[in-house]
């Protein structure tokens, strides 16, 4: 018999992909966490029904919301994550000496254990000796912390479910003053396509651009992803993402990024006049 997995993109679209084996499945007090192997995406982590990542495309998420906001500061040196218990950004932050300390805080300690049990690929550097792993809400977390970090990045889950205050104008004002004066903050941004996650966006940058002076939104295909069209939110207090990009610093360090250069940093900022409309909206 074949298995398929299938998720609602819209209520008139569905993404299917075709299962080898049911890997684990639980309800966790948050979300209902499953991992399946697939033959085309390698292992595959969703929540609530909803694909977090995939083995193989992965590296596009992971690269462009870390490796965007530290070519453009190279003097980051204390990072908070919020969300990301599969530990994939925390992975591509680890890769730079420069960084002195990781807080991540993710509300669901079961996905940080299940991570690390069923998706090596992503949680293979949580025990990075610079990491901390806190097990609380994000949203909390954040609202007592001033002028502390360098940059935030917001890794979370769509605005549904505990994800849902992550998105919210209290919840950036936050982030606003738990930046020192040049602090970045990144986020994942939604879908500028179907109907249902465009107003998500278009909402989620009104919010940020209230309390940022620099608000940018910029661009990646994650095939996974409802309709493979991803967007991330690059804010700041004094950086613009493009003209104070540090690609001669970046290119000196040498890592090896399969997704992401710093050609594709810049043009990842230049958007579709459609995506554009909606963000004067
Ligand atoms: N690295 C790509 C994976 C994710 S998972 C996002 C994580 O955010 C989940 O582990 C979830 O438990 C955590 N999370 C949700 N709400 C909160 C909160 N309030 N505080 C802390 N952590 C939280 C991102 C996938 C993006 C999918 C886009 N469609």
């Amino acid at each position: 018999m074949e298995l398929w997995y299938t998720e609602e993109h819209t209520n008139n679209v569905r993404f299917t992909i075709k299962i080898d084996k049911q890997i684990h499945s639980e309800q966790s007090p948050f979300q209902r966490i499953d991992f399946f192997d697939t033959h085309e995406f390698g292992r595959i982590f969703t929540l609530d029904g909803i694909i977090m990542l995939t083995e193989k495309d992965e590296f596009i998420y992971h690269d462009m919301i870390v490796h965007v906001p530290m070519a453009v500061n190279p003097n980051i040196k204390k990072v908070l994550v919020i969300g990301g218990g599969d530990g994939g950004t925390v992975r591509e932050l680890t890769r730079y000496n420069t960084i002195e300390s990781i807080e991540m805080v993710e509300i669901d300690q079961r996905v940080v254990e299940c991570c690390r049990e069923y998706m090596p690929q992503t949680s293979s550097k949580l025990d990075d000796a610079r990491v901390k792993l806190l097990f609380e809400d994000g949203i909390k977390f954040i609202s007592n912390k001033e002028n502390e970090y360098d940059l935030i990045i917001v890794d979370s889950t769509d605005p549904i479910g505990p994800g849902e205050g992550l998105f919210t104008e209290e919840f950036y004002r936050n982030c606003y003053k738990a930046l020192k004066d040049d602090g970045i903050l990144v986020n994942q941004h939604e879908s500028p396509y179907y109907n249902n996650t465009a107003r998500l966006m278009k909402r989620t940058h009104k919010r940020i651009k209230q309390f940022f002076p620099i608000a940018k939104v910029y661009q990646a295909h994650i095939p996974t992803y409802a309709s493979g069209h991803w967007l991330f939110g690059f804010a700041s207090k004094k950086y613009d993402p493009v003209k104070d990009l540090d690609d001669k610093y970046w290119n000196s360090l040498g890592l090896e990024t399969k997704y992401y250069n710093t050609e594709l940093h810049k043009g990842a900022f230049a958007l579709p006049n459609y995506v554009i409309k909606m963000l004067e909206d």
